[in-house]
C-alpha cells in the first residue's frame, strides 16, 4: 500500500494538466482503478485482517483524492498566473495621442445647442425615428391634401398592396418628438428635440439625413417677447458675441401662428462670417407662436395655454459657425476631414467653459 501511495502521490504532483489529473484520477480511485481493485481482496481477507486494511484503503484513497484536489487548484492558479501575466495592462498610462478620434462638428454644435438652450430650463427630448403620418403631420396642423406633405420629399416606409393601415415615415422634423414630450408632461414644458431628420432631396445644399434641433415653451402666458429674448441669448451665446441683431420677418408654417423666420446681422468680408456687425442678413431659423390645433393634437387646452416653438437646422449652423464650406462632406467619414474639423473627446462644450474653447 506504500508503494501505491508513493506511486500516485509523486504522480500527481508531477502532472502537467488537468488530463494528466484525470487519468490519474481513473488509474487510481476510479471504479476500476488499482484502490478498488485492492478493496475487492477485502473480501478474501479474515475480519481482523480487514479491520485493518479497510480503514487503511480507505484513508489512502481520501489521501489521493484531496492530493488531486490540490494539484487540480494549483495547476488552475498557475494558469490563471500565466494569463494575467499575459494581460497585464497598465491602466494607469495616459491615452493614446498618436492618433485619437475626434468629435464630428455636428455632435459638437448639438451639444453646444444643447448646452445653451439647458442654462435656459430646456429639457432635452428623444423620440423615434420612423413615426406615424399622425405623429409627423396631422398633429402639426398638416392635413393628408396639404402642400407641405409633398413639399417635405417624405420617405414612406414600404406597406404591401393592400395594406391599407396609416403609412409610416422617416421623420422629416423632430416636431412629433415635441407632441409626444406634451402628451406625456403637459403643460407647462420647456423642451428642446434635437436628432436626425430626413427628407428625398439631395444637391450642393441637401442631404437625405440631416439634423435639426426644435424647441418648445408653453406656460399661461408665453409670448413673441419671451421668444425673442430666448433666441437672441442663444445666437449671442452660440456665436459667442456680446451684441446681435436680429430681425424677425413674418412668415407662414401650419404649426405655429403667427410666424416668423429670424434672421442674424452679419459681415462676409473675406469670405469669412462674422455675426453681429455689417449689412448682410442671415437666415438660421424658423419660429412662432404654436398653432392651438397642434396644442390640441398634444393634449393641451389651447384656451389656458400658450407658447412658442422654433426650429433650426444644425448641419447649416455648424457650417456657419465652423467655415465648413461643403455640407456633404459632413456625410463622407472621411478621416483627414474629420481630424480636420473634429473636435478633442474630451473638451466638452460648457457655457462656463466657453462652449468652443
Ligand atoms: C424651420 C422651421 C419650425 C417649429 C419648427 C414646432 C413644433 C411644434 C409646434 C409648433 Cl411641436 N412648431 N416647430 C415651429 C416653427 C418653425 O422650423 O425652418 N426649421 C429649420
Amino acid at each position: 500500500m506504500d508503494d501505491l501511495r508513493d506511486k500516485y502521490l509523486t504522480a500527481i504532483a508531477g502532472a502537467n494538466d488537468e488530463a494528466a489529473l484525470e487519468d490519474l484520477r481513473v488509474q487510481a480511485i476510479g471504479k476500476k482503478g488499482e484502490v478498488a481493485l485492492k478493496m475487492r481482496e477485502l473480501g478474501k481477507m479474515t475480519p481482523e485482517e480487514r479491520q485493518i486494511m479497510g480503514p487503511k484503503l480507505n484513508a489512502l484513497k481520501d489521501e489521493i483524492t484531496s492530493a488531486i484536489v490540490a494539484k487540480k487548484s494549483a495547476l488552475e492558479d498557475a494558469a490563471l498566473d500565466e494569463r494575467l501575466r499575459g494581460e497585464w495592462l497598465d491602466v494607469t498610462l495616459p491615452g493614446r495621442t498618436r492618433r485619437p478620434g475626434t468629435i464630428h462638428p455636428i455632435s459638437q454644435v448639438t451639444e453646444e445647442v444643447t448646452a445653451i438652450f439647458a442654462d435656459m430650463g430646456f429639457a432635452v427630448a428623444e423620440g423615434p425615428q420612423i413615426e406615424s403620418d399622425w405623429y409627423n403631420f396631422d398633429a402639426l396642423n398638416i392635413p393628408g391634401h396639404h402642400p407641405a406633405r409633398a413639399e417635405m420629399d417624405t420617405f414612406y416606409l414600404h406597406r404591401d398592396a393592400g395594406d391599407d393601415r396609416p403609412p409610416h415615415v422617416l421623420r422629416t422634423h423632430t416636431s412629433p418628438v415635441q407632441i409626444r414630450a406634451m402628451q406625456a408632461q403637459g403643460a407647462p414644458i420647456r423642451v428642446i428635440a434635437p436628432g436626425r431628420v430626413y427628407r428625398a432631396d439631395y444637391d450642393q445644399t441637401h442631404t437625405p439625413m440631416f439634423h435639426q434641433i426644435e424647441g418648445l415653451a408653453i406656460d399661461r402666458d408665453i409670448s413673441m417677447a419671451n421668444l425673442k429674448w430666448v433666441l437672441e441669448e442663444f445666437v449671442k451665446a452660440f456665436f459667442e458675441v456680446d451684441h446681435v441683431d436680429l430681425r424677425f420677418r413674418a412668415s407662414h408654417f401650419p404649426f405655429t401662428e403667427p410666424s416668423a423666420e429670424v434672421d442674424i446681422r452679419c459681415s462676409w468680408e473675406g469670405g469669412t462670417l462674422k455675426v453681429g456687425e455689417g449689412d448682410d442678413w442671415l437666415e438660421i431659423l424658423g419660429s412662432g407662436m404654436v398653432h392651438p390645433k397642434v396644442l390640441q393634437a398634444g393634449n393641451i387646452d389651447p384656451n389656458a395655454w400658450q407658447g412658442f416653438a422654433f426650429g433650426l437646422g444644425i448641419d447649416r449652423i455648424a457650417m456657419l459657425k465652423y467655415g465648413i464650406p461643403d455640407l456633404r462632406a459632413f456625410f463622407d467619414s472621411d478621416l483627414r476631414w474629420l481630424r480636420h474639423y473634429g473636435f478633442a473627446a474630451l473638451d466638452v462644450p460648457t457655457l462656463h467653459g466657453g462652449l468652443s474653447r
